[in-house]
């Protein structure tokens, strides 16, 4: 049975040798919870690495880890001490930490870390490829496997791979520093899902995409080699249920049963009834703005006096990471300036920063929570900070005010929140006043939108949404692979083909039979294209057929003398073997001296951009233009057109780069049922790649051979995958017998 397969640098366990004793449990961190609808025993894996070394695990203790990972359907993946060197706290941590969080100062450019990163995505491709099976749906998680998606599809490229960042996604003007930016964005191609918690980290990596690769991206899809690449938002939730019920159940308990901290903080708020807790939790992360937060409650303090022996703020930061550097001199600045500010304003019933350099239990982190008047959460960069939300969702009675940097993914969502510049050490003092200040009524308001909004877009409902969008991805996969035109097919429409006496083929030209190329003037035929063009036209019962959006001057050219029939300006031309074109009749070009205008101002608006006039229909192209701006511009154009065109018989047609405008009552679909009106024809067939070759596979009878050329949806009844497929394929019916 198909399985899925989850995938992440370190597995949800933790695993512990005590006196040559191993321990495993279950890691209860919010993906571990998140997925746990999609990590069903059964029919899921999780592979990633145990957090011990091989040089930890000796050989006694190897299979044990493997048995008690297998218990949790999950697969340990072997990584030396020189690996976690390198690739976790190098390449990864030292590299791509640092520059997606805009911390370019910190980024470290080494090639032996790049090197490293390379070696253990490869390994971690080794382990998935002892598991993997045909039909099961693959999804990768975070920064430090980011060439996996794209090793994984070279491999088995019918798997369906979905790939979340958990991290914000630079823009490009930061990514572009990166020395392996465009492997890295290629490793990520490899999926056919990507998924990020913000439109705007979504935005930056498709403007990378498209800058650095030069690829088109059409609303949410790239399409590569005929794959459909999706990218989405998913911005992830938490485990509601479970921070507000522990909040309810712990303020429930009778004073004696509470925790040794829950008793502390009543017995101080006892003692001084006025104090209001504000609450900060993060790992100790430089992108979590924990020293400027302290510079900024210190300011508070100053300028706001009154609050002096009423507000304490209780800081926990989790150690992490600690042997880089940047996280050993921030913890020492962190030391310094609490103790400046205690030192400066304690009393003998007050200190203003209660500070926690550890991590805490469960319940304690629920103590915290629901115990706190405020929480002060201000990230100079984080991809969502789930922090932030637990704290709303463990206020009872719907009190409490998050104030929280517009700099995290969560800020996107949480717009009841006081929103701060983590920079601005003014404005977060006067945050924290107005916190402190802010009347029940308000607080009750703005902490139950949130709450509601949480508790719908948990983190179950964030891994069934991803997991149902790598479903779809997966159908439509499947759908696709059904249309295939296989070999075995080729060879039945070949007997098709040889059994008639009477054929017409409609064959379109760029992209069918030559590969697309930027340039048009570019897509010289080549010469085994005439040559099984010329076998084909040279058979009395056959009639070829070139039809093509181009205008008459490139197939007047290549073509001219050839026995085939050439139909172009999307029908409003044709020329048939030794006679001289003919042009449909009625058309009118009228429209164009209104159009034209309108696409030259752009031309001159645009740099790189132009008009190319057609006999009828006017082109902008925009291939040559910076990508963005181009991008942009072509929608203003399309709006501006739209309403323009509305009451003419005028279409607008968008296709790799260039916007045509051309008359509606000529097309591809017309043009061909024109050649086989009132002829008996035992055998059509129509081959095209874009979409106005649709209007042909949709108007030519039910029983026409219609492939479409590449994997997008199509009426087509078959699919091929490229032009030189396409031509392997006329080489069959060439054959036929
Ligand atoms: C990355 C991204 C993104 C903290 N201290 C204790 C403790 N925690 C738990 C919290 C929370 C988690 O750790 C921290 O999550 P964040 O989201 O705030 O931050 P990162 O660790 O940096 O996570 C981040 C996230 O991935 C998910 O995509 O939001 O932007 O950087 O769940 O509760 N838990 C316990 N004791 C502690 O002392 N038990």
């Amino acid at each position: 049975m198909a399985k899925t397969i989850i995938i992440s640098n370190r597995l949800p366990l933790q695993i512990k040798i005590e006196n040559e004793e191993l321990t495993v449990t279950p890691s209860v961190g919010g993906l571990a919870t998140g997925m746990k609808s999609v990590h069903k025993a059964g029919d899921s894996l999780w592979l990633g690495w145990s957090g011990l070394t091989e040089e930890e695990i000796d050989d006694n203790l190897k299979a044990d880890v493997e048995a008690a990972s297998a218990k949790e359907a999950c697969v340990n993946v072997p990584l030396t001490q020189d690996d976690v060197e390198n690739f976790y706290y190098g390449f990864s941590n030292k590299t791509i930490w640092p520059l997606f969080h805009y911390f370019t100062e910190y980024t470290e450019y080494q090639q032996h870390y790049w090197v490293k990163y390379r070696e253990v995505n490869e390994k971690f491709a080794e382990v998935v490829a002892k598991h993997i099976e045909p039909g099961d749906k693959v999804w990768i998680h975070d920064y430090q496997l980011m060439l996996l998606p794209q090793l994984i599809k070279e491999r088995y490229p019918d798997s369906a791979i979905g790939f979340f960042l958990h991290i914000p996604f630079p823009s490009f003007e930061v990514f572009r520093i990166l020395p392996w930016r465009t492997e890295i964005l290629e490793g990520l191609l490899g999926a056919d899902l990507i998924g990020f918690h913000t439109y705007d980290y979504e935005r930056h990596f498709f403007s990378s995409v498209r800058r650095l690769l030069g690829y088109e991206i059409n609303f949410n899809e790239i399409i590569i080699n005929n794959r459909i690449i999706r990218s989405d938002i998913f911005p992830m939730g938490i485990d509601y249920d479970k921070f507000h019920n522990a909040s309810v159940s712990q303020q429930r308990k009778s004073v004696k049963d509470r925790t040794e901290l829950h008793q502390e903080l009543d017995k101080h708020q006892l003692v001084n009834p006025e104090v209001r807790f504000i609450l900060s939790i993060d790992r100790l992360d430089y992108t979590k703005g924990i020293q400027k937060r302290l510079y900024a409650f210190e300011h508070f303090l100053e300028k706001y006096p009154e609050y002096r022996g009423q507000a304490t703020l209780i800081m926990l930061c989790v150690p992490s990471r600690q042997n880089v550097d940047q996280y050993q001199r921030m913890k020492s600045e962190i030391d310094e300036l609490v103790g400046r500010i205690n030192g400066n304003y304690s009393t003998i019933n007050w200190t203003p920063v209660w500070y926690f350099y550890r991590a805490l239990p469960f319940e304690n982190l629920i103590d915290l929570y629901s115990s706190s008047d405020v929480a002060l959460l201000t990230p100079i960069r984080d991809g969502m900070n789930l922090v932030a939300k637990e704290y709303v969702a463990a206020q009872i009675d719907s009190k409490g005010v998050l104030i929280l940097s517009e700099m995290t993914g969560a800020a996107k969502e949480m717009s009841e929140a006081i929103l701060i510049n983590p920079n601005n050490i003014d404005a977060i003092a006067d945050a924290i006043h107005e916190a402190l200040a802010m009347p029940a009524e308000e607080q009750i308001t703005r902490i139950d939108t949130m709450q509601n909004r949480l508790k719908r877009y948990n983190v179950e409902k964030w891994a069934d949404d991803f997991f149902n969008n790598l479903k779809e991805v997966q159908e439509q996969q499947a759908l696709q692979s059904g249309k295939k035109l296989t070999e075995a097919m080729q060879h039945e429409v070949a007997k098709d083909f040889h059994k008639a006496k009477s054929r017409i083929l409609f064959i379109n030209y760029d992209g069918t039979l030559v590969a697309e190329k930027e340039n048009p003037q570019k897509a010289k035929p080549t010469s085994e294209v005439i040559d099984i063009l010329d076998t084909l036209a040279a058979d009395s019962h056959n009639e070829v057929v070139i039809v093509s959006g181009r205008d008459k001057k490139a197939f007047d050219k290549w073509f001219k003398d050839k026995n085939y029939t050439l139909i172009t300006d999307y029908g409003a031309s044709c020329k048939e073997p030794g006679k001289e074109w003919t042009e449909a009749e009625g058309i009118d070009t009228d429209w164009k001296k209104l159009i034209l205008p309108v696409l030259e101002f752009y031309e001159d608006r645009t740099p790189g951009t132009f008009v190319e006039e057609k006999n009828y229909s006017l082109v902008w192209h925009y291939r040559k233009s910076d990508p963005e701006l181009g991008v942009g511009r072509a929608n203003e154009l399309k709006d501006q057109l739209t309403s323009l065109i509305a009451n003419h018989d005028l279409e607008i047609l968008e296709a790799n780069k260039s916007i045509e405008v051309k008359n509606s009552d000529t097309s591809k679909g017309k043009a061909a049922m024109r050649k086989i009106n009132g002829r008996s024809i035992d055998f059509i067939m129509a081959i095209g790649n874009d979409w106005t070759d649709e209007q042909m596979f949709r108007e030519l009878p039910d029983e026409a051979v219609t492939v479409k050329v590449g994997k997008t949806t199509s009426s087509a009844r078959y699919n091929i995958s490229n032009y030189k497929n396409v031509l392997q394929f006329l080489k069959v019916l060439i054959a036929a017998e």
